[in-house]
């Protein structure tokens, strides 16, 4: 029924009040009605005072049809007042257009850093890799000393590190790991080979920043261990992830390099398409000083490990030229990836 519509059902008085309620053109006018019956001097509130002058009898037949009768008035009235109410309400809002285009919610995305590591997860976890974390908070151990970089070796100015100070009951010293590769000792030392494990995390320097540099920044880590990793293994995982990653044609460039970590260590460059020649990752087998720190024994196993900047990767594969905006907090960067 429309609203207001007064349904008079067998069960109520028909009451001749509610006749006039659904008459009421007005709320003055109900609100006439109501008073008519039900208000001080109300017909029906005179009715049901006159009650207590009735006998015990007559009472228990007139009462009950008094008090059913004044309810159904009042649940009339608020019906009735119900429908004033609301078409009240649809005057109001009768100039709405109901055609205009609704305003889209805006959608949120991903930043450019997360979509990278999802597809560096996709990437390594077809080719088998177990993804693990290491703590941001390092040892000295673990960042450089179970790396093959002792206190007193040059290797040690390469990374500039943010020391933190020194907490009361801990004799060691604790800094902000500088590469993720203190998570390939920290993983050995809890499992035995043969393993592949990829760790991707952030990491921190104390440099000037620039475009291609910040303070902060991603890398991803790659570590494999058996019987007889070679080489040949650590060139077909480095090709096969970049070729999945950039989509299509990359061309591989390996340069000797030196990481303590590593031997023979060198550094990879890739170019996608006709386009420059872009320093991506450090690379080498697996020194044996790194498995014997790891608890390993010397000359049972052969491994290779990769160390990539996860940053670096997004900004070739999305055309971003600044390292810092990855960091910048700006919306408009992570908009543009929606
Ligand atoms: C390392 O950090 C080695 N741990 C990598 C490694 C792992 C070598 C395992 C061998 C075996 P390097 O300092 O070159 O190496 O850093 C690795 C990558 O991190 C660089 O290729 C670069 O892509 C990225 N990177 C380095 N410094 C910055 C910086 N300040 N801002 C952004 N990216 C950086």
């Amino acid at each position: 029924p429309a609203p207001g519509t007064i349904i008079f059902m067998a069960s109520r008085p028909n009451h001749p009040a509610l006749a006039e309620i659904a008459k009421a053109g007005s709320p003055a006018a109900l609100e006439a009605v109501r008073l008519a019956y039900l208000g001080r001097s109300g017909s029906l509130t005179a009715e049901l005072k006159q009650l207590k002058d009735l006998s015990e009898a007559q009472r228990r037949v007139v009462g009950p049809k008094l008090t059913a009768a004044k309810r159904a008035i009042e649940e009339a009235v608020a019906a009735r007042a119900l429908h004033f109410a609301s078409a009240e309400r649809i005057a109001r809002v009768e100039d709405l257009d109901l055609s205009r285009p609704g305003v889209a919610p805006r959608r949120g995305s991903h930043h450019p850093l997360t979509l990278v590591e999802r597809e560096v997860r996709k990437a390594f976890g077809s080719m088998n890799f177990t993804f693990v974390d290491g703590p941001e908070v390092e040892s000295e151990h673990y960042n450089f000393d179970a790396l093959n970089i002792p206190a007193d070796h040059p290797a040690r100015d390469m990374w500039d590190t943010f020391w933190l100070e020194p907490l009361k009951d801990r004799a060691e010293r604790l800094l902000l790991r500088t590469h993720t590769s203190p998570v390939q000792v920290r993983f050995m030392e809890e499992n035995e080979p043969p393993l592949r494990i990829v760790s991707i995390g952030r990491v921190f320097r104390y440099e000037a920043t620039d475009a291609t540099h910040e303070v902060n920044f991603g890398q991803i880590e790659g570590l494999a261990v058996s019987r007889e990793a070679s080489l040949t293994d650590l060139k077909g995982v480095i090709e096969g992830f970049f070729r999945e990653f950039f989509d299509g044609s990359v061309d591989f460039r390996y340069r000797a390099s030196y990481f303590p970590f590593v031997e023979p260590g060198f550094e990879v460059d890739v170019r996608i398409g006709r386009g420059p020649w872009l320093e991506v990752m450090g690379a080498g087998m697996v020194h044996q000083h790194v498995f014997t720190s790891a608890g390993y024994k010397k000359g049972e196993w052969q491994g290779f490990a990769f160390g990539c900047g996860l940053d670096r990767l997004a900004m070739i594969k999305h055309g971003i030229t600044d390292v810092r905006l990855l960091y910048s907090g700006d919306p408009r960067v992570s908009r543009q990836f929606n």
